[in-house]
């Protein structure tokens, strides 16, 4: 038997672990399923040796100056930016594969018309001929990892195996990964395994290349065992399994059987000029500005934002009744391209040093570069493929999907109670999506199943954070479309019977819909984003507070004439207007897409969305 002849059981399988697989040294004592599946794991792949991290930060020296070795990153100048280092990965192997990402659920209605389905027993059996021996002559890395502050009520555990120095350090970065997270499975927790292998075998003596990687990609979840295999990639979401494959599709699924929400959602802490503070959760497609709200430097005086997270958030009700999140991860892998002193002057800082960069430009005095970091490029760059570069290449310096790899910790903005175990208590919820039309800046939900309507309503411009032709409108639920491990009519259903529940027991958030992406007439952007998005804020919480009033629109409330802080901003009546403008016979024609995309999931839609469709087609009626 091997790993794949069967699916895995929440009970310690009856092999002894292989010795070849157990740790030496000071390692802590292993639990024994997880060293039997370890064992499992190594006969099925064959790796040449295994290594048990342990998350220190000899480790992780140790790693960067191998992967120096092997060509993989560079050093950047240390002068410029300390302990950092330039990654340039395969030209095939730069973004989130969609079309190769799998839910394998016994009944394909589980998947949903959203996800790619694959039978299990059928993806087992192939995915058994793809990991044989895919490791060897390889090292295999064993990761230990908790999602969320180790020993908090809402934190989650996995192990993942990887044939990548590179994801162990990616890894190292994003999760709390090593001997803590070890204890706590040894403490009972339940984990989650993911194996993870680039799928490039070396022959005895076969020199390696700097960025091994497979043709053929498999990014593949089974929800009902709560397990993943990954193989063929080592960039971002394909390759640092802990983050959406365990922390989205995975926990979506122990969500909806636990009764809590696993979401695309950045977290924020905001402070009004009175002192008084309020937590927001705001979800946003890949690649659309989160990380830029995340770490908002407010362009109006006496207001302050602070950073909880920017990618991944965990909801529960808490011991007191109030909606509560954690952060599940440690570190942000952000987008490169447009941050800068302007539009993200904490990134910037943040990125000071201890940095990983994937696919950005470098200079010839050996820092980094990428488009919109300055308004006129360096004379002459490297660019992310390696080849020299000026300004008249007619190509990007760096990849549009270029990242970086930094800890949480290291950002200036990052709040004192980011680590808090208990979460911090939601008081307003945001969905946004990148719209040149039809979407005004900001409406506030009528009440919580309206909220989940713009939820499930979202549509937004592809971006590069995923394969696809970048500026495609797609509706994209909850910025939850590449990320539900289920039936998406199912977690319509869930959030709607998670507002009930919250109605029982406490005050339920209020939701609001923003557009920082409106386009005017003449093709460019009416609003300025980013520190004036804290306008935006600043209408939100004083409706919070019930000292802004809205007017009603057929999308939802607005702020009233004078109601959005447009103080200091130079902002023409016009194109204010055209930013909350509600064109009825475009929204006519837009509600009848969603009619369409809600058909797609059959009798798994819940009616109250299609009743919230009907109510808003009445709004609309002329
Ligand atoms: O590559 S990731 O999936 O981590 C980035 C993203 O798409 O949000
Ligand atoms: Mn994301």
């Amino acid at each position: 038997m091997t790993l794949l002849d069967h699916p895995r059981t929440a009970s310690t399988p009856d092999r002894a672990p292989a010795s070849a697989a157990a740790p030496t040294g000071a390692y802590p004592s292993v639990p024994a399923d997880v060293a039997a599946w370890v064992a499992e794991v190594a006969e099925l792949t064959q790796p040449a040796e295994i290594h048990w991290c342990d998350g220190s930060t000899r480790e992780r020296h140790d790693l960067l100056q191998l992967l120096v070795a092997n060509g993989t990153i560079e050093q950047l100048n240390p002068e410029l930016r300390p302990y950092s280092f330039i990654a340039r990965s395969h030209e095939s192997d730069v973004a989130r594969l969609e079309s190769r990402t799998f839910i394998c659920s016994t009944d394909r209605d589980d998947a949903g018309p959203t996800n790619n389905w694959a039978d299990p027993a059928a993806m087992r059996a192939e995915l058994q001929g793809v990991f044989r021996g895919s490791m060897r002559g390889r090292t295999m890395y064993v990761m230990p990892f908790s999602m969320g502050p180790i020993g908090s009520p809402m934190a989650k555990v996995g192990v993942q195996v990887t044939d990548s120095p590179y994801v162990v350090v990616s890894n190292g970065t994003m999760t709390r990964m090593g001997t803590d997270a070890l204890q706590a499975i040894s403490a009972g927790a339940d984990w989650v395994p993911a194996v993870h292998s680039v799928g490039a075998p070396l022959a005895a003596g076969e020199k390696d290349v700097p960025w091994p990687c497979n043709d053929t990609k498999y990014i593949v979840h089974f929800p009902e065992t709560r397990e993943i295999f990954s193989y063929g990639s080592a960039y971002g979401g394909n390759a640092i399994l802990a983050k959406k494959a365990f922390a989205l599709r995975i926990a979506s699924v122990q969500a909806r059987d636990e009764g809590w929400l696993a979401e695309h959602m950045l977290l924020i802490k905001v402070t009004a000029p009175t002192g008084k503070s309020y937590h927001l959760a705001a979800a946003f497609p890949s690649a659309c500005g989160k990380t830029n709200l995340a770490m908002l430097a407010p362009s109006i005086p006496g207001w302050t934002v602070e950073t909880i997270g920017d990618d991944i958030a965990w909801l529960r009700i808490g011991a007191d009744g109030r909606l509560r999140a954690i952060n599940p991860e440690a570190g942000f892998f952000g987008v490169a391209p447009g941050t800068s002193a302007a539009t993200n002057p904490t990134a910037i800082d943040t990125l000071w040093g201890n940095t990983v960069f994937t696919n950005v430009a470098t200079t010839e005095d050996g820092d980094v570069w990428w488009e919109g970091m300055t308004s006129t490029p360096p004379a002459k760059l490297t660019d992310w493929r390696g080849q020299p570069w000026t300004p008249d290449s007619g190509t990007k310096a760096a990849h549009p999907n270029s990242r970086f790899t930094v800890s949480a910790r290291q950002c200036p903005s990052i709040a004192s109670t980011w680590e808090d175990p208990e979460g911090v208590v939601i008081d307003a919820i945001i969905f946004g999506g990148r719209r040149a039309t039809n979407v005004p800046l900001v409406v506030e939900a009528r009440d919580w199943d309206h909220g989940v309507f713009l939820g499930a309503t979202i549509a937004s411009e592809q971006t590069a954070a995923a394969e696809g032709t970048v500026g495609e409108l797609r509706r994209d639920p909850f910025a939850m479309l590449p990320f539900c491990g289920y039936n998406m009519g199912d977690y319509f259903a869930h959030w709607l019977d998670f507002g009930r529940r919250l109605r029982r027991s406490a005050r339920v958030p209020r939701v609001f819909q923003v557009n920082w992406f409106r386009k005017g007439s003449d093709g460019s952007f009416l609003w300025p984003g980013f520190g004036d998005n804290a306008r935006v804020l600043q209408w939100m919480i004083e409706r919070l507070d019930g000292t802004a009033c809205a007017e009603d629109s057929p999308l939802g409330s607005i702020p009233t004439a004078d109601g959005l802080n447009l103080e200091g901003l130079e902002m023409s009546d016009e194109h204010l207007t055209e930013l909350f403008a509600q064109d009825k016979a475009a929204l006519r024609t837009e509600a009848d897409d969603i009619e369409q995309f809600f058909d797609t999931f059959g009798d798994r839609m819940p009616a109250e969305l299609r009743r919230q469709l009907e109510l808003l087609r009445g709004r609309l009626a002329d």
